[in-house]
């Protein structure tokens, strides 16, 4: 029976990855910052098998101990802040965890195999956010990067960690550069969750405005389940690499306002929708899109879920929740 590690697994993504390696007959280990409250019962109502170990990316030790206990043959890095938006107001922390947090991990990883680089192969949760002001479209694996926000000068940092233990200890130590990929897990902050909470409060009669930012930026928006089968099939690879993980496709923000707002059988949203100079950033990733070429051709990878598909998704999801709630 193979052993995973996954920090972050109370996240998004973490959910998904841990389900999919338990299906797999995977043993699942995660990390936890703490062994208690919402968060920890979703991973335990998500992958009851999982055994869960608290540390945190910034605390090396606890990083150190936690791969001794559970002695896993994969690592998947999915641990840190993810939020772009709020990365100006704590750009040292976002530094610390998403960034040298990498750095931290790489480091008990050498401590802990000794000797025997190959007994861990290693998963970076990369990011679109690295290619920042794209500097060709679409973004393949060789595309240089212009991070524009502290959360992509951190991932980038991770990234080429990542690459430079690679090439300097020999460890099998892999990248996702991964696109926006959301889900009814998705943190209410994100702009997806955000649209498909407030459309089935708004349908129910719970709310009456939305409060946005830029309307016109554009993402490149997958399913989050279909990333994760990615992740799983990076690490399957007989050398580590790094993989542009996308859909192909952008979307702009009102794009998704127009059909979570017809789901619910509203056409003109715009008397509910306002422009909030709040919700604006600094600095936009801008025209991010990927090129998958590499992933459907080595790993044999493509989406299955369409933007139509993933809205409805989520649209539902919020409604059947926001039900409940009544
Ligand atoms: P998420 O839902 O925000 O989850 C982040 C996870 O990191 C949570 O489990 C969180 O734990 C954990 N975390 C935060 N600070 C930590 C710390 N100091 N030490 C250890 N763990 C910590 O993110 P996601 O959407 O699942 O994304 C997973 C990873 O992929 C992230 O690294 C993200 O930056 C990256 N990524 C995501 C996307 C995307 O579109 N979703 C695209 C590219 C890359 P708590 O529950 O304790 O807060
Ligand atoms: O949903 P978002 O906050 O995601 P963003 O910034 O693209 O980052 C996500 O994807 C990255 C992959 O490239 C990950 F690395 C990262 O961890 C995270 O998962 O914003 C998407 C777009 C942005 O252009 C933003 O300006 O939506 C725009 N937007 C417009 N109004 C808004 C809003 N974003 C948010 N969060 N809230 C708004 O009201």
């Amino acid at each position: 029976m193979k052993r995973a590690l996954i920090t972050g697994i109370t996240g998004q993504d973490g959910l998904y990855l841990g389900e999919l390696l338990a299906e797999k007959g995977y043993e699942v280990h995660g990390l936890v910052r703490s062994a208690s409250g919402e968060r920890y019962d979703a991973v335990v109502d998500a992958v009851p098998s999982a055994t869960l170990h608290v540390a945190d990316l910034t605390d090396p030790m606890s990083l150190l101990r936690s791969l001794d206990t559970a002695q896993p043959d994969e690592v998947y890095n999915l641990g840190g802040i993810s939020f772009v938006g709020s990365s100006w107001e704590h750009a040292s922390a976002i530094a610390d965890v998403t960034g040298k947090g990498a750095l931290n991990l790489l480091d008990a990883i050498r401590l802990h195999v000794g000797d025997d680089m190959e007994r861990i192969r290693f998963y970076q949760a990369s990011s679109s956010e690295m290619f920042g002001k794209a500097q060709e479209v679409p973004q393949h694996e060789r595309t240089a990067f212009w991070p524009r926000s502290p959360y992509g000068v951190s991932k980038t940092f991770g990234h080429f960690m990542t690459i430079n233990y690679r090439e300097s200890y020999g460890l099998y130590a892999s990248s996702g550069i991964l696109f926006n990929h959301e889900s009814p897990r998705r943190g209410p902050e994100f702009v997806t969750r955000k649209i498909s909470r407030a459309v089935a409060r708004i349908s129910l009669g719970l709310e009456d405005s939305l409060s946005m930012g830029n309307l016109d930026a554009r993402r490149d928006w997958g399913f989050a389940g279909d990333f994760v089968r990615a992740m799983w099939l990076i690490l399957q690879q007989p050398v580590a690499d790094d993989y542009i993980i996308a859909t192909g496709q952008t979307h702009a923000v009102r794009d998704f306002l127009d059909l979570a707002f017809a789901a619910v059988g509203i056409d003109d949203w715009g008397r509910y929708v306002h422009v909030d100079p709040r919700f604006l950033r600094p600095t936009e990733g801008e025209q991010l899109v990927g090129d998958t070429t590499k992933a459907r051709e080595v790993l044999g990878w493509a989406p299955t879920v369409s933007f139509e598909e993933l809205v409805a998704m989520m649209v539902e999801s919020d409604l059947a929740a926001e039900k409940k709630g009544l």
